[in-house]
């Protein structure tokens, strides 16, 4: 594990399972217009949740590339989970100001919420195809910039599925707060 600090937040890299974060407050799901399950990271969060989140979505249902929404966590450990619909990569421009947009979000959610903790994946790198790196750069630049608003946000930690992509998040995160590797 990594981490650094950014104002007051602690990001961390972890390898892991999004659906599996008990000791955070929220997570966010990589979601789909319609807010319905999905595969990756939208079918692990709604198989751990139950059917109750999929009837909470509805009526938030669609939302629009870079945008986010809030429900309750059902039969996940958390309290919160956040909707994220990420760009789809050369299809939805600008890409990455949609990326972002998702993070910025998500972090104003968090906020408004009182949420301490939010665990994230990584939005858009698997069926959206986002190239890895530059999306690693858009969400800890995007964090990078909210940080000093955020007073509830204390902690927000990426979940990579592969131990590939955690070293990568973990360099990319060094590289942009200029320290040393962990
Ligand atoms: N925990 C953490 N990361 C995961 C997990 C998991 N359980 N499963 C996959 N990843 P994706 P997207 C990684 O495809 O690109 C869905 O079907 C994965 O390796 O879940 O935003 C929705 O219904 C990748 O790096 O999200 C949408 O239609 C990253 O999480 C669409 O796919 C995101 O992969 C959204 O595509």
């Amino acid at each position: 594990m990594s981490e650094r600090k950014v104002h007051d937040v602690i990001i961390e890299c972890v390898q892991g399972d999004i659906a599996d974060q008990p000791d955070m407050d929220g997570i966010i799901n990589a979601a789909n217009a319609e807010l319905r399950t999905g595969g990756g990271v939208a079918g692990a969060i709604h198989r751990a949740a139950g059917p109750g989140l999929e009837e909470e979505c509805r009526p938030l249902a669609p939302i629009r590339p870079g945008q986010a929404v809030i429900t309750g966590a059902h039969n996940l450990p958390n309290r919160f989970v956040i909707h994220c619909l990420g760009p789809v990569y050369g299809k939805d421009h600008p890409s990455d100001s949609l990326l972002a947009s998702c993070y910025r979000e998500a972090l104003g959610l968090a906020e408004t919420h009182g949420l301490d903790s939010v665990a994230s994946p990584a939005i858009s790198t698997g069926v959206f195809g986002y190239p890895m790196e530059e999306a690693a750069q858009v969400a800890f630049r995007t964090i990078t910039e909210e940080a000093p608003g955020l007073s509830a946000v204390r902690r927000i930690r990426f979940v990579l599925f592969s131990e590939k992509d955690r070293r990568l998040h973990a360099r990319v995160l060094n590289e942009l707060t200029g320290q040393d590797e962990a």
